[in-house]
């Protein structure tokens, strides 16, 4: 019979090497589990639901609300407020820090989430997921937890990881050894190893961008993008082009087949001069999870896990994947940069 691993039985082995908390990280996990099982419960059944379409309210990113975004947002934090791990929580969908409610026992980890993202896609029925990262409280203070505690490099996150609501429901997370995959069986309704200790290919075949955006582009980011288009690369030829337009679902087929996202700065929205996406709760997650699968994130030029965040919501240019076609990108705008100088 072949042999099934959940994911509290594989924390546990990878504790051994890797102790986080004795239970504490084993239990923030677990809870966040049932929350996204509840998730996936609503987003499977969305076309029969009356949970399509949006709030008609707009978000502190400036963003129509889908319905399941709410819906997903108030499960987590509902969910994870009361598990007495956390000290606070940062939602893409809050503009502030999320209090732990005095009811409850407070703990030291912070989570970091976005509750659904590429919600945009769900009407038509793409792959959408939740992205998470999980930091300690750095301030002892008695006192509540301040904005210092929660705004860390992206080096401090002790987890991150995202569940994928696709052809089937998928699970992958760090704890900084390694990257590992689970499926959820749901006739046990457990999710079970499926793909342990992911690598992303070194050499990738495909890229991943918005083309559409190439007159809001730079120079040097257009010359970064014609790279894959041309034959002058290292695979001598041209690169797939791939955009679901979804982040966790490229990024999920980049980390199993190899290949390059980004999403370059551009100057459609002179709000957004850094790009659309968000370095806590996008960014960072997705740059420790591919890292640790042997892959590298920057923003073009700077290492993302190692951009000090200013503010809770702050946008990052985001340019990860597998190594060699991420350090091609560096070195165009290195040498950009040197040309300027
Ligand atoms: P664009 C979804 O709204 C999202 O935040 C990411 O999931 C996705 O990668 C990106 O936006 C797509 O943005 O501007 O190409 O539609």
């Amino acid at each position: 019979m072949r042999q099934v691993t959940t994911v509290v039985e594989h924390l546990l082995l990878q504790q051994k090497e890797r102790p986080l908390a004795s239970g504490r990280f084993t239990r923030l996990l677990t809870e966040l589990i049932l929350a996204a099982k509840i998730i996936d419960r609503e987003v499977s059944k969305a076309g029969l639901l009356d949970v399509l379409g949006g709030t008609g309210e707009v978000n502190v990113q400036g963003e129509m609300v889908q319905k399941l975004d709410d819906f997903a947002n108030r499960v987590i934090i509902r969910r994870m407020e009361r598990v007495g791990v956390l000290c606070a929580m940062v939602s893409e969908e809050n503009a502030d820090v999320i209090e732990i409610p005095h009811q409850y026992p407070q703990g030291d980890y912070i989570l970091v989430f976005d509750p659904l993202d590429g919600s945009a896609n769900i009407d038509a029925n793409v792959s959408i997921g939740t992205i998470f990262s999980i930091y300690r409280r750095q301030g002892g203070s008695a006192t509540g937890v301040t904005l210092s505690d929660v705004l860390q490099k992206g080096s401090m996150q002790v987890a991150a990881g995202y569940f994928i609501y696709g052809s089937s429901t998928m699970l992958v997370y760090t704890t900084g050894n390694g990257v590992h995959g689970f499926t959820l069986d749901p006739s046990v309704g457990e999710f079970l190893l499926s793909h342990p200790d992911i690598r992303i290919p070194e050499q990738g075949k495909i890229y991943s961008v918005n083309e559409g955006y190439t007159p809001y582009w730079d120079p040097t980011t257009r010359k970064a993008v014609e790279y894959f288009r041309s034959c002058d690369n290292a695979l001598g030829r041209p690169y797939s082009l791939r955009y679901i337009g979804s982040l966790v679902s490229d990024i999920h087929r980049n980390l199993i087949y190899g290949g390059i996202f980004l999403y370059p700065a551009d100057c459609r929205d002179p709000k957004k001069p850094t790009g659309k996406l968000r370095l806590m709760c996008e960014a960072n997650p997705m740059a420790m999870i591919v890292e640790q699968a042997g892959g590298m994130a920057l923003d073009g030029r700077r290492r993302i896990l190692d951009i000090e965040p200013d503010e809770l919501h702050q946008r990052t240019p985001l340019v990860i994947g597998s190594k060699n076609d991420v350090l091609a990108v560096q070195r165009i705008y290195a040498e950009a940069d040197a040309e300027a100088r």
